[in-house]
């Protein structure tokens, strides 16, 4: 169902053609996503969740990376092409303070929620490590945070004992488990904070949402990154670790029979290739040495995060059921168990490849 009354008009703001039908699309956490036809041409609109991002480091952030994208000739190498306002912005914003925009949408694309192949796996690593690769070429001064602290450990794991704190007894009682996972765990989200605090991490921009769905797979092309939203400084270690979540667990990030969910190990080696083969003569040894711990604190951080939200009531991400992020939960626990089971050959494939 549309909920936006006024989205022809929304739309006419970028193109001077009515669409014949704008459908919701996708199924991001956040933002909300419509498929656009024209008599001409299929489009991505998409709705900027302004909740959650601040607009005016967003809007800033994708001009210059579109900027230079453009003066470089790369336009379309990275990620799908938008299509500006007449005023040649990157977005719209209307009558509301809303925030818009538009893109092309590639008819041979695909974006995958499981991987289905090693071979795409790989082809994931090189697209993220690729992009990053582009990013390191690029000043992160002129970009800021679009939501600050997003990745801090400490910050995540305040939040969750906060919600730990506020929640109604139901809910907790329907967690007990994970609360109890999760207490039993907070080392990994500290001992994070202290390796971050302790090393000099190189200044860097990164996606800072590498997840699977946000790759873009083309038929006879390569693929393309999409979801730029959170583009800003950042911390490698997260990127990978985030890109490790989403695509070695081979299961849903919501499946319910846990048992389809088991860290798997030829993923995270073709992954690993295809990630640092493009970047690894641009790492820095603090980069490199923490490896490991970044991915268990992206996965335990993703899964307090979803608990959070489970305990003050489904505020943040989209959810279909009362349980939806807590199921999410579960397969981040279940997952970061198999990790955990697998360090020493996690360790032996990161020396090999990082030679
Ligand atoms: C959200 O927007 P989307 O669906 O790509 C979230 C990520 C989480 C992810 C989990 C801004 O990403 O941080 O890792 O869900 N984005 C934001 O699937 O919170
Ligand atoms: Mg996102």
């Amino acid at each position: 169902m549309l909920d936006e009354s006024n989205i022809e008009d929304i739309f006419s703001n970028f193109s001077k053609y009515n669409p014949n039908s704008i459908k919701p699309y996708g199924s991001g956490h956040i933002n909300k996503t419509y498929l656009a036809e024209t008599k001409y041409n299929k489009y991505i609109l998409q709705k900027v969740n302004e909740n959650v991002f601040d607009l005016k480091s967003l809007l800033n952030n994708y001009e210059v990376l579109d900027n230079y994208i453009l003066s470089q000739g790369l336009s379309g190498k990275y990620y799908p092409p938008y299509v500006k306002t007449s005023n040649k912005q990157i977005h719209h914003i209307d009558s509301q303070g809303s925030c818009w925009r538009l893109s092309e949408f590639l008819d041979d694309s695909t974006t995958y929620q499981i991987s289905p192949s090693i071979n795409i796996t790989h082809d994931a690593g090189i697209a993220m490590g690729k992009f990053q690769k582009l990013l390191n070429g690029i000043d992160p001064e002129f970009f800021s945070p679009t939501i600050p602290d997003f990745h801090n450990p400490q910050r995540r794991l305040n939040d969750y004992l906060y919600a730990v704190e506020k929640a109604k007894s139901q809910k907790k009682e329907k967690a007990a488990g994970e609360i109890s996972f999760a207490n039993s765990n907070t080392i990994i989200a500290e001992e994070m904070s202290s390796i971050v605090n302790a090393n000099h991490f190189m200044h860097r921009l990164t996606h800072n949402d590498t997840k699977l769905e946000n790759i873009l797979f083309r038929d006879n092309n390569y693929p393309l990154v999409i979801d730029l939203d959170t583009v800003m400084p950042g911390n490698i270690l997260f990127d990978f670790g985030d890109m490790v979540r989403s695509i070695t667990s081979i299961a849903k990030e919501d499946e319910k029979n846990l048992s389809k969910v088991e860290f798997n190990i030829d993923h995270f080696q073709a992954l690993a290739r295809g990630y640092f083969t493009p970047i690894k003569s641009n790492l820095h040894d603090d980069e490199k040495n923490n490896i490991y711990s970044g991915i268990l604190s992206v996965i335990y951080v993703q899964g307090i995060r979803f608990l959070t939200d489970f305990l003050l009531g489904n505020i943040y991400y989209k959810t279909s059921y009362e349980n939806h992020n807590l199921d999410r939960t579960k397969t981040q626990f279940k997952l970061l168990q198999g990790v955990i089971s697998k360090q020493s050959e996690i360790a032996t494939i990161l020396d090999e490849i990082l030679v």
